[in-house]
């Protein structure tokens, strides 16, 4: 169970990570150099119990990228703000913000311009990250969508070696509010025993916040799996994160602590449902870039329901960076 596996990381951490400061951020980090963390979905869906996952965020982040949609905007206006400190920092860097006036900036009573503030910035709620995972994803140097790739490729030949989407572009790792730190996944064949095949889906990440960032990554992998499954019918098995510069803030020790006290297997694992839509059929059929566009363009947040979801409460740490 997805729980267990995590708090097997937790404890490893806590008993043989190394303190050090983070040069970037300024930050102590208590870290490992990696963990391979696995999840079979006959365990059930991965959201982690421990305490309660941003779900409405998870899916909505995915949506996201899918959609290669870079703008906060279609975030915001489904009331997800987990980009916009990022997005705000983007259009500091760039001043390239559309605000009401076009300029993003405001006028002092001198007549003079100013920047717009976050508060400010957040309340208006669009705004590119620049060159992230649903540019690099859709729409890759210009030219490759390697979404419709991978799936096209996936009805192709499942069993292929080639199926990877790669988010990690180094000409343009410093275009974009953060650098990617899932940076790369796979999709990996398995013949089944009646004949049909299967898939793993694999990521590698390069840097993990244990506490905050990894059960959100996990249930997002997960997601997108389901999603893989849905839209070309082989059937999701398992994930797998090959886990990199493994870590907690120091802010982050006592939570970690607290979580560990608790029980892994109090809550059963739950059950992802996807709503049918007018379109599924016609991506199921065809697949091609226009129905998978067509598809994700029309997905709400509420079409992705965790069934029999329950968790313990949710411990609150603040983000050190
Ligand atoms: N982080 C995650 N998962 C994510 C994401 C960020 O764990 O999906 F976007 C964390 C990892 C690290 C920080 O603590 O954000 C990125 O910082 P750095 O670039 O210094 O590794």
């Amino acid at each position: 169970k997805i729980d267990v596996t995590y708090q097997e990381l937790c404890s490893l951490i806590l008993s043989e990570g190394k303190e050090y400061e983070n040069k970037n951020r300024g930050v102590k980090r208590l870290q490992i150099p990696s963990y391979t963390l696995r999840h079979s979905f006959a365990d059930g869906f991965p959201a982690l119990s421990n305490k309660k996952l941003y779900w409405e965020g998870v899916v909505g982040e995915l949506i996201w990228f899918l959609r290669g949609d870079n703008d906060v905007k279609w975030l915001n206006e489904n009331g997800i703000k987990i980009w916009n400190k990022d997005a705000y920092n983007w259009y500091v860097k760039h001043h390239s913000h559309n605000g009401p006036d076009n300029t993003g900036l405001v006028e002092n009573p001198d007549g003079s311009f100013r920047m717009l503030t976050f508060p400010e910035f957040s309340k208006i709620g669009q705004g590119s990250v620049g060159q992230n995972y649903s540019v690099q994803w859709r729409n890759f140097n210009g030219k490759t969508d390697q979404i419709d790739d991978l799936i096209t490729n996936m009805r192709k030949d499942i069993m292929s070696s080639r199926l990877k989407v790669n988010a990690w572009n180094p000409s343009e790792i410093f275009e974009t509010a953060l650098p990617p730190c899932h940076s790369e996944f796979q999709v990996i064949g398995v013949p089944l025993e009646d004949g049909t095949f299967g898939f793993e889906l694999h990521w590698n990440q390069r840097s993990v916040d244990v506490f905050l960032g990894l059960p959100f990554n996990i249930a997002s992998y997960g997601l997108l799996a389901k999603i893989l499954e849905y839209i070309t019918g082989y059937k999701a098995l398992a994930i797998e994160g090959t886990l990199k510069c493994v870590h907690f803030y120091d802010n982050q020790y006592e939570a970690a602590k607290e979580l560990l006290s608790r029980d892994p297997n109090r809550f059963p694992a739950p059950e992802l449902e996807i709503k049918e839509n007018e379109f599924s059929m016609f991506v199921k059929l065809t697949g091609n870039k226009k129905g998978i566009d067509i598809l994700f363009n029309a997905w709400e947040i509420k079409d992705f329901q965790l069934k029999n979801y329950q968790s313990y409460d949710n411990i609150k740490v603040e983000m050190l960076a």
